[in-house]
Formats: structure tokens, C-alpha cells, sequence
């Protein structure tokens, strides 16, 4: 018998790809152990006839011969087919192990036969690559729900973790029938009133990570009633609030908790810190769930994770540029338009005696230039006070007050001395850096 199986709590991702997987393996059963999201169960309330799901425990898994496993192939996700494992150890031969995966390898890792694993966004697009190399047949339906695997693990392509090869694999689906406008109702049913309810409380209770540039907000919940879908509401706050990385810590009523990470900096690998506490996870998305301890004690080791895995954000002092071309306030403002144009800057500070007193850019000289004012010095129409920072400043504190004071250059001055200057450029070539 062949089994096709994933990790408990399937997502759309997980059956998408159990679906697509029994296109490349005509006859094999699917599996589930553990259970489905809550919005995957309310796709199968409406589909269960057409893509057909076994419970693992209602399988006689003594006859598997070959197990695919896909969207997961960590032995600590797999208990459901503990007894196929252990049987593949004892007698190699009577069972064949295949695996589908894009996860980061772990050190719990299945032994395979065969492995398919590839960084993209969504396994399903290993697998929709799979059936597109051979030409496969599928209709609207298998198309749609293929599609809802892509959209639901690379955030609809908008995750950093969205590969090239995802968004191909989307237009292949669509242009094979996939229906678009079905996917939100699938993928992000309304909240309910308990999901509601919990999501004000975790955005009321967030606290920060103290001494850490980055902004990673925890907040730590004790739930009388479970909602069914902790992941989802941890998503919603998560994009409600300004920070760059949010863990949630649930106690739920069964003295279990479950923490749930979410991160859009590259400086906070989620998976990482969740690896502290025995979960796992992506960069931007993973959980752990933690059996014995108080929620202090949880936040407490969070703390301690996020202090161990997590890099230090970038300062001003690494996207800065120095040394700074400097000019006088008794430069004439011809030739400093000459000299900006030929140094390629927007502008630049002004010092007087080593101290910087003002800033001027090419658009005050456009502006001067147009009120017939162009024959005088920089004096004239430079802008001071000057707002300045500092070069240990984190990056996102030095965009915020860019955006605050809507000015394209921050000079970065160590005591009195200019050591730098941040630009508007500086950050985008920051940001767009391979
Ligand atoms: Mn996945």
C-alpha cells in the first residue's frame, strides 16, 4: 500500500500537495494524523467527497510499503506514523521512504530513499513543477486548491521567502483553471468572536524585547477558551501592530503552550529561536509547544532564545556613507549646484568652524534658482536646525525619523564630529542588497 502523509494540523500547503502527490502516484491512500487548520477543515466540509482524506489511525499502516511524506520531515512531526518509522528501521527493505519538503533541515530528519527538497515558498510548487514537467491533467478544482497551497505559505508572494519558481507555478495553475476569486473565502474565513476577542488581548498585552534594535514584540495569553485557530489571530495581530517580530505564548486549559512566532526581519529567524524550545519553523513563520512550566518561565527562555539566535539589527554606522563632502556657508550657491552635480549627491552638510549649522540640498538651490535668488551663498537658504543621529542608532529608528521630519539625509555625527551621512539612497540600496 502506498501512503501519502504530512504533519499534524495540515494546512493548505500540506493537502494541497498530499492532492498532488497522488497525481504522481496513482492509487496511494492520504493520511492525516493530527488533524487539519480550521480553515482547511472548512474547505473539506465542502470538498471531503472530491479529495479524499484517511485518518492515520484508521489505516492499517503494517501494510505501507512506501510512505511519501510530504511539507515536513521531522521525526518529532511525524508520530502519527511512528510505527511505519520504526518498521523502515528495524527492515530497511520493507518500506520505502519518500520525501517532499522545503523546509531547513533539522536534526531530527527522516532517513529517506528518495528526497525532493528545495527552498520555495510552498512545497506544492515542487510538486505543481512535478506535474507541469509531465504534462499532467488536472481540472478547475484540483487547480484552485493547488493554488490555495502556494498563496497560503508565501503569503500570496508576498513572504520573503517566495521563490521565483512559486510564482510560475501559480500562473501554470491559472492557466489551467484555477479560480482566483475562491481563494480568499478559503484561505482567511472572518475571525469568530472567541479569535476576535483573543486578538485585542495579545495586541494589548505585547511587551518588548528590551535592549534590542530590532522590535520584537511577546505577548503571553492565558486562554480560558481555545479558539481554533491560534495561528491565524497570531497572523492578524501580527500585521495589526509596528513591530518587526511578534511571539505569542498561549496557555491553553489543558496546562499546554503554545507559542507561536512571527518575524519580517531578517534579523529574527523564527524558527531559530523556536528551535530553542523544541519547535521549529521558517524565518518568518514557526511554533513550539512547551508541556510543563509556568508562562513566565516560557517568556523567560523565550527572552533567553531571542537573546542566543537573533543578530543585532543593522545601526546607521553600517549603511552610512563617509567620509561626507562638506561645504561652507559662504559658498555661492552656482558653484555648489556644480560641485553636487559633479559629486552625484542631493545635498550636503554645511560646517562653519567644525561645526555642522546647517544642511542644503540641490532642491533649496532649484528653489533659490526659481525666486531669482541664485546669485547668493548657502547661507541664504540652507535648513537649521540640523536633526542628526547617531551611528549606533538602529536602522528603523533612523527611517522613522526620516519619515518624521520627511528629510531624504540624516547626517551621523559622533559627539560633535560628522562621521557620516544616511540617505534615503543608503537605505534603499540597503534594502535591495542580494
Ligand atoms: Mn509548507
Amino acid at each position: 500500500m502506498k501512503l501519502i502523509t504530512t504533519h499534524e494540523t495540515a494546512d493548505f500547503d500540506a493537502l494541497a500537495s498530499c492532492v498532488a502527490l497522488r497525481k504522481l502516484y496513482p492509487g496511494a491512500e492520504i493520511g492525516i494524523g493530527g488533524g487539519v487548520a480550521p480553515n482547511v477543515h472548512q474547505y473539506l466540509a465542502l470538498h471531503g467527497n472530491r479529495f479524499r482524506t484517511e485518518r492515520c489511525r484508521d489505516v492499517d499502516l503494517s501494510d505501507v510499503d512506501l510512505l511519501i511524506v510530504t511539507d515536513v520531515r521531522r521525526r518529532s512531526r511525524l508520530h502519527h506514523i511512528e510505527e511505519v518509522l520504526e518498521r523502515a528501521t528495524r527492515t530497511p527493505r520493507s518500506v520505502r521512504i519518500v520525501v517532499w519538503d522545503h523546509h531547513p533541515s533539522a536534526p531530527d530528519d527522516l532517513q529517506s530513499d528518495e528526497e525532493h527538497v528545495q527552498p520555495v515558498g510552498a512545497v506544492t510548487t515542487l510538486v505543481v513543477e512535478e506535474l507541469a514537467a509531465r504534462s499532467a491533467d488536472i481540472d478547475r478544482e484540483e487547480a484552485t486548491l493547488f493554488s490555495l497551497g502556494i498563496h497560503e505559505d508565501t503569503g500570496s508572494l508576498a513572504y520573503s521567502r517566495t521563490s521565483s519558481r512559486d510564482a510560475t507555478a501559480l500562473a501554470w495553475l491559472l492557466g489551467h483553471g484555477a479560480r482566483p476569486g475562491l481563494l480568499q473565502r478559503f484561505l482567511r474565513p472572518p475571525l469568530d468572536v472567541v479569535e476576535r476577542s483573543l486578538l485585542i488581548s495579545i495586541v494589548d498585552g505585547i511587551e518588548e524585547v528590551p535592549a534590542f534594535g530590532t522590535r520584537i514584540g511577546v505577548s503571553a495569553q492565558e486562554i480560558e477558551e481555545a479558539p481554533a485557530e491560534l495561528a491565524r489571530v497570531t497572523t492578524e495581530a501580527f500585521r495589526m501592530i509596528p513591530h518587526d517580530a511578534l511571539f505569542c505564548v498561549y496557555r491553553l486549559p489543558n496546562g499546554k503552550m503554545h507559542i507561536i512566532g512571527r518575524s519580517q526581519s531578517d534579523a529574527v529567524t523564527v524558527g531559530g529561536v523556536l528551535g530553542e524550545l523544541g519547535g521549529g519553523g521558517h524565518s518568518g513563520a514557526g511554533s513550539a509547544v512547551v508541556r510543563e512550566g509556568s508562562l513566565a518561565d516560557v517568556v523567560t527562555r523565550l527572552h533567553t532564545a531571542i537573546e542566543k539566535t537573533c543578530r543585532h539589527p543593522e545601526v546607521v554606522r553600517d549603511l552610512m556613507s563617509s567620509p561626507v563632502r562638506t561645504v561652507t556657508p559662504r559658498m555661492p550657491l552656482r558653484e555648489l549646484a556644480h560641485s553636487l552635480h559633479e559629486w552625484g549627491h542631493a545635498g550636503a552638510p554645511v560646517m562653519e568652524a567644525g561645526k555642522l549649522v546647517g544642511m542644503i540640498s540641490r532642491r533649496d538651490i532649484e528653489r533659490a534658482k526659481r525666486d531669482g535668488r541664485d546669485s547668493l551663498t548657502v547661507a541664504s537658504c540652507m535648513a537649521h536646525p540640523v536633526h542628526t543621529i547617531a551611528p549606533d542608532t538602529p536602522l528603523s529608528e533612523a527611517l522613522k525619523q526620516m519619515k518624521a521630519h520627511n528629510i531624504g539625509r540624516l547626517p551621523v555625527l559622533e559627539g560633535a564630529r560628522i562621521v557620516g551621512i544616511l540617505s534615503r539612497e543608503d537605505v534603499l540600496a540597503y534594502l535591495y542588497e542580494e
